[in-house]
């Protein structure tokens, strides 16, 4: 079946991809025209897929599948010559979830956390909003630093946080006026509107505890989930660690993140689980 989605390594861009394979209730998705080694695993309630036309619909660009110029590919004729099914509008969450107005808009600048370096809060933009979910983007930098969040996300905070709190804000490269920024000239000169401070809705700290098993995504290997121990924890992030395996492949994710399941989900679901080889030793945490 064929739909359209996000791009994980640019996520600002939607793609054809097709699925390739279903384990239970993830599957492994293909950028239509490309190798194989770009694939990537999403559960099937994934927030970052649609069904074909969505983009049309929702006026986004759709990259087409390598090999077609831009304005040249039409889903019609592609499915056709394809011998391909759309899957099906019903199988898509994201129709079914309700819009709640936020007060961000596209356009609107914030300070966010760049979470490919999580030391920096820096100067970013709202350069899209699907659904409940904001797209942003770090100023006078590229799109692979981009991510989606929610209103409640801790890694966005209004204009003046850092200044408020102390923390360095990392301004545009290339800005003139880094030493003395000031977001009142800045945003005059962008001619932009700062995202007012109550659309951020901060989300309380998860209820996650060191010691808790869970189920998780093998980051290394993402067709595998494996029994796994919470080994330690922030306020909105999680340490991972495989049961049975070293401590060198631990590693942090968000506590929200879409690869952590409860214990029973993989049964439930119908997914294999890889369980550990070793007998854990108490309080190594299954070191084997
Ligand atoms: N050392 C990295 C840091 C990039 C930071 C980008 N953020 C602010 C969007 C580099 O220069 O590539």
């Amino acid at each position: 079946m064929k739909l359209e989605g996000l791009d994980p390594e640019h996520p600002s861009r939607f793609c054809v991809l097709t699925v390739a394979e279903v384990r239970g209730y993830r599957m492994r998705l293909h950028f239509d025209g490309y190798p194989e080694c770009y694939d990537f695993w999403v559960n099937a309630d994934s927030s970052d897929i649609h069904p074909v036309g969505w983009c049309e619909k929702t006026s986004h660009k759709l990259l087409p599948p390598k090999g077609f110029k831009e304005g040249e590919f039409n889903w019609t004729s592609y499915l056709k010559n394809c011998k391909a099914q759309a899957a099906p509008k019903s199988l898509f969450k994201t129709l079914s979830t309700p819009v709640t107005p936020s007060g961000f808009r596209l356009g609107m600048k914030l300070e966010a956390v760049d979470k490919k370096n999580p030391s920096l809060m820096c100067v970013a933009t709202i350069t899209d909003m699907v659904d409940n979910r904001l797209l942003i983007h770090f100023d006078n930098w590229d799109e692979s630093y981009d991510y989606w969040c929610e209103a409640s996300s801790p890694y966005i905070r209004p204009v003046g946080y850092c200044q408020e709190t102390g923390t360095p804000l990392t301004t545009p490269p290339g800005y003139k006026a880094s030493k003395a920024f000031s977001w009142v000239k800045y945003l005059e000169e962008t001619n932009s509107q700062a995202a007012p401070a109550r659309a951020f809705k901060l989300r309380p700290a998860h209820g996650f505890q060191v010691n808790m098993k869970l189920e998780a995504v093998d980051r290394r290997n993402p067709i595998l989930i494996r029994v796994a121990t919470i080994v330690d924890k922030d306020d909105h992030r999680i340490k991972i660690h495989f049961d049975g395996w070293d401590c060198n492949y631990d590693f942090w994710v968000d506590a929200d993140s879409p690869d952590v399941h409860p214990v029973g989900w993989c049964a439930k679901t119908g997914h294999a689980l890889q369980v550990p080889l070793a007998c854990p030793t108490p309080g190594c945490h299954g070191v084997g």
